[in-house]
């Protein structure tokens, strides 16, 4: 089932050998290697070349200015796919200290902590305080919204932001956008703007001259890449429905924890790599999630994201670099998990019974108790995920790794439910008198 997935996908990639792209289908950029792409918009037609792994260096050349977007750091995870995700970002951070022209910026697309906690945001502080670039622009995934709805993030990355933390910002005659689409997330959804910050982004675009190039930055991708592991936003299209006048559209996003890019008329989307950890390719494994490669190999799926803006020539360069850059391309495969028993129902007479969170899924998904029964979720999975009543009744903390959460039944009914941080899981209890 997963390769006929990935040939769905496949189907769709572009070829990089020739300048040439088609506009409206998908580019996949050496994803797993970070193999570096240019984008050039021409009289409005948007051209793509593949260059080679240090051609970067030149790309800065005469560009009016240069940002780095990071992405996906993760604070605070420390699985086997990567046990030091501080040592990595700080990786990312010696590169882009190094790098030739100096960065104006940079932009961090959200997920800078695992657990939200103060320990995790005060070590991000810390590494980023070393990066030669003064200023970091932020976004929240959906890692950084975990314990309290957002109010520690805001309170900590969100000053004279709008809502749950947008807000938007000019800069050598670039309009920047930063959304929030990881809050309110709906069961059974994907990523979600919401009716406030659309009306907020129609608002803050209305009165800017077409010419004037736009980028929009987020967390979970503005554009459809894999709803079954939540890989889009519900309402995007709504968002891009006010871009679509201006000349220049760049859409930058995190969350996939690796490089696609897709050209659609005269708006660019891209996603970066994570400085955490690589996860599979869409529809490649059973779920999204932490992939292991072995650990020499770790640096090369790891990345910073270049972006050079020569604003005279309506032109952009994006550039990503994986933090090693010394060998060739690795091909990317799901981390080796097996589809474990997903059994999709269940009956128990017990009075407590299990169920197991496990490859971004509850199993059973739908299971019918007698009333007073105790319910167990336990959490196998490498990445937190939450237990919500859809209809407000229970609700838990993130749960990491192997940690519980418990609810006891005593009323008869149907009680559907789904995880916060990723809506697509859903799962439902009936309770029988
Ligand atoms: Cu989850």
């Amino acid at each position: 089932m997963a390769n006929k997935k990935q040939d769905f996908i496949d189907q769709r990639l572009q070829d990089l050998n020739n300048d040439g792209v088609d506009r409206r289908g998908f580019l996949k950029c050496m994803a797993w290697a970070g193999t570096g792409l240019v984008w050039t918009m021409s009289g409005g037609i948007p051209v793509s070349r593949a260059f080679a792994q240090g051609a970067g260096h030149t790309a800065g050349k005469g560009a009016d200015f240069t940002f780095v977007q990071i992405s996906d750091s993760h604070i605070g995870f420390n699985k086997p796919a990567n046990p030091d995700v501080t040592a990595t970002l700080q990786t990312a951070i010696n590169k882009i200290n190094a790098m030739p022209h100096k960065p104006d910026f940079l932009i961090h697309t959200g997920d800078l902590s695992q657990l939200s906690k103060p320990s995790e945001f005060d070590t991000l502080d810390q590494v980023l305080r070393g990066a030669s670039p003064k200023q970091t622009y932020f976004v929240p995934g959906e890692h950084d919204v975990l314990t309290d709805n957002g109010e520690q993030y805001l309170q900590r990355y969100g000053k004279n932001t709008k809502g749950a933390g947008w807000y938007s910002f000019d800069h050598k005659g670039v309009h920047f956008v930063g959304l929030v689409n990881v809050v309110n997330l709906k069961a059974g959804g994907l990523g979600s703007l919401g009716h406030e910050q659309l009306e907020w982004l129609e608002d803050d675009l209305k009165g800017r001259s077409a010419s004037t190039p736009i980028v929009l930055f987020a967390h979970i991708p503005l554009w459809t890449i894999y709803p079954d592991w939540g890989w889009g936003t519900d309402d995007s299209e709504q968002a891009l429905s006010y871009v679509k006048r201006f000349g220049s559209v760049t859409v930058l996003n995190g969350h996939i924890h690796q490089v696609m890019q897709k050209i659609e008329g005269k708006v660019s989307f891209h996603t970066a790599m994570s400085t955490a950890f690589p996860q599979p390719a869409p529809g490649s494994a059973p779920s999204a999630g932490p992939m292991k490669v072995p650990a020499d190999q770790l640096q090369r799926v790891l990345g910073i994201t270049d972006v050079n803006y020569l604003v005279s020539g309506s032109s952009l360069a994006v550039i990503d670099s994986p933090l090693d850059s010394s060998s060739s391309p690795m091909s990317g495969n799901g981390g080796g998990t097996d589809m474990a028993a997903m059994a999709s129902g269940g009956t128990s007479t017990d009075s407590a019974t299990e169920v197991k969170i496990d490859n971004f899924a509850f199993t059973p998904g739908a299971i019918t108790i007698k009333r007073g029964t105790q319910v167990t979720w336990i959490n196998h999975d490498d990445i937190p995920h939450t237990v919500d009543s859809t209809q407000g009744k229970f609700k838990s903390a993130a749960l990491d790794t192997d940690q519980k959460f418990e609810f006891r039944f005593a009323e008869p009914g149907e009680y559907p439910y789904y995880c916060r941080m990723h809506p697509k899981m859903t799962g439902s209890i009936i309770v029988q008198s």
